[in-house]
């Protein structure tokens, strides 16, 4: 019999809609080199892009190590863009601090937090496929008492009120509605905590979604923001923010290496062309909870 401590009462699921399951669904099958081989470089194993310039040495390495090279190259990249992210906690986090990833995929910037600053880290993902190869990384690197990943939606994640001291999203505020998700974020991080996204956004100088944009949207099932959106929602929501940085330079060369490589998707070019041509922006943003 239910009791008034039964848990069993109030519980929402974590999908709640048609599209939450299809994305969960995409990201339960996703098993894409691309993601796969550059994650066995180091085992960090990332679901974001990466910045700044890589080695041309790579294209010309003899023909036996070239794709290879190549992958550890992306790689490297992809970690220098998680760096980035976390330089912007500053020491806004101390050890033992807690810090929650919004939709952790595999884990790689959860476990770089984890080392870089000593926080306990939450990973909070809708797919149950990425919750479990996840906890199996901690396991593997023995920080599963720190590093711990749940099946939850980061809209409604259930963690306790003022919890955490810093949060990110890196490459996953596509997929929500950004008042919902800031409102959450905004009970979850205790004030003078900070919150840190990188997230591609299109123009709103240049008008609305351009063909390039709509096709990165079709390709991972997502909804990609204006650029106001992210402030708009961050102010109604008590988020003040301290730097914002386009990284649209800097992400560039990686998805010209990418064109290139063997792990190449298909979607490298949208990205290119809605790069170059101004109609969507890699950016960064730091706020800090008021
Ligand atoms: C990165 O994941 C991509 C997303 C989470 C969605 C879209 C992001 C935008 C900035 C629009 P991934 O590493 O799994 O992608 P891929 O398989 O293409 O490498
Ligand atoms: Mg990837």
């Amino acid at each position: 019999m239910a009791t008034a401590q039964s848990p069993t009462t109030d519980v929402k699921p974590v999908l709640r809609s048609a599209y939450q399951r299809s994305v969960a669904e995409y990201w339960n099958q996703e098993k894409d080199p691309v993601n796969i081989k550059l994650g066995e470089v180091d085992g960090l194993y990332h679901h974001h892009y990466g910045i700044g310039a890589y080695d041309p040495a790579v294209l010309e390495a003899p023909a036996g190590q070239r794709d290879q090279a190549i992958i550890a190259e992306l790689h490297r990249l992809e970690t220098a863009q998680a760096d980035v992210l976390l330089d912007h906690f500053g020491s806004v986090v101390q050890p033992g601090d807690r810090m929650m990833d919004g939709g952790s995929g595999r884990g790689g910037t959860s476990f770089m937090a984890n080392q870089r600053f000593g926080a306990r880290v939450d990973g909070v993902s809708i797919s149950e496929a990425q919750v479990e190869f996840a906890n199996d990384q901690a396991r593997k690197r023995g920080v599963a008492d720190q590093v711990r990943f749940h099946f939850k939606n980061m809209l409604d994640t259930g963690f306790e009120t003022g919890s955490m001291r810093g949060i990110w999203t890196n490459e996953t505020t596509m997929y929500v509605d950004l008042q919902q998700l800031y409102g959450e974020f905004a009970r979850l991080i205790a004030p003078g905590g900070r919150y840190v996204c990188i997230t591609g956004c299109y123009n709103d100088v240049t008008g609305g979604r351009s063909r390039a944009v709509s096709q990165i949207d079709q390709h991972y099932i997502c909804n990609i923001h204006p650029r106001s959106e992210y402030f708009k929602a961050l102010a109604d929501n008590g988020f003040v923010p301290i730097n914002v940085v386009d990284l649209t330079a800097a992400t560039i060369p990686y998805w010209e290496l990418r064109a290139k490589s063997s792990v190449a998707t298909g979607i490298e070019d949208p990205f290119l062309t809605a790069y170059r041509e101004g109609s969507f922006h890699y950016l960064l943003i730091a706020a800090d909870r008021i």
